[in-house]
């Protein structure tokens, strides 16, 4: 067998390996935020309350003064009345802070870390204890249209279980968008299902922000055991036509 159709299948072996990895399952459900009952880009359900003029966000929890956004509507027609500064705001008249849709696009959530802040939540099952998993999503901090003032402390609290992380700080001005920014962090499991918390957090107060959220992702961070087997099998038919190769030459 020729060199170069040996490091043909090396690569192969190892592209597989990569691409498997690549597709790991996210534990998340619904991470994205598209699925809904009750609304699309209404206030979310606060302290359990299920009425009417409250949307459930399908597989998360929410208690605080959070809101669901559909895409090109925060600073437009907004969630529940409520509306973000951004170029639309007041019929095209707000400011050119460049408000957008978030990197993944659709629905994403805002929450508000002055007034009644309280966590978004899941519950993660399928999780190995003391496995790594990486975390990702992105995050942005932006200002409810009628308020004023910079904000210059904002960050994204992020806990599985019993460890917590945060965010980079975001330093908003007054009327302000931070822009779209990607986190990505590595937690170790302590059992098989545990509770996966985004909590907006920041400062000073009075000035009316919000954290927003969208692309939420927790994979394995190692390769899933049959990526390995994978890999090990690509690597042992390596190895078999290296020991034909050698009878062959002799
Ligand atoms: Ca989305």
């Amino acid at each position: 067998m020729r060199k170069s159709t040996l490091l043909a299948l090396a690569a192969l072996a190892f592209f597989s390996a990569s691409a498997a990895q690549a597709d790991s399952v996210n534990l998340v459900k619904n991470g994205d935020f598209e699925q809904t009952t009750n609304g699309t880009s209404k206030q979310l359900s606060q302290n359990g309350d299920t009425s009417a003029n409250r949307t459930q966000l399908t597989d998360w929890s929410t208690q605080g003064y959070n809101f669901v956004f559909g895409p090109n509507t925060a600073d437009t027609t907004g969630s529940n009345g409520l509306t973000l500064w951004g170029p639309n705001s007041y019929n095209g008249r707000g400011p050119q802070n460049g408000l957008t849709n978030s990197p993944t696009g659709g629905n994403f959530v805002a929450a508000d870390w002055d007034y009644f802040p309280a966590p978004i939540t899941q519950q993660v099952s399928g999780l190995v204890a003391g496995q790594s998993y990486t975390l990702s999503f992105s995050y942005a901090a932006a200002q409810q249209v009628g308020f004023t003032g910079a904000n210059p402390i904002n960050y994204w609290d992020v806990s599985l279980g019993n460890q917590s992380q945060q965010t980079t700080v975001l330093s908003n001005a007054s009327q302000g968008f931070t822009g779209w920014n990607q986190a990505s962090m590595t937690f170790t499991a302590n059992s098989s299902s545990e509770l996966l918390s985004f909590m907006a957090k920041g400062g000073p107060t009075g000035a009316p922000p919000f954290m927003l959220l969208d692309g939420v992702s927790l994979v394995s961070a190692v390769p899933e055991p049959s990526t390995w087997g994978m890999l090990l099998g690509g690597l042992g038919l390596l190895g078999f036509m290296v020991r034909r190769r050698r009878h062959n030459a002799a």
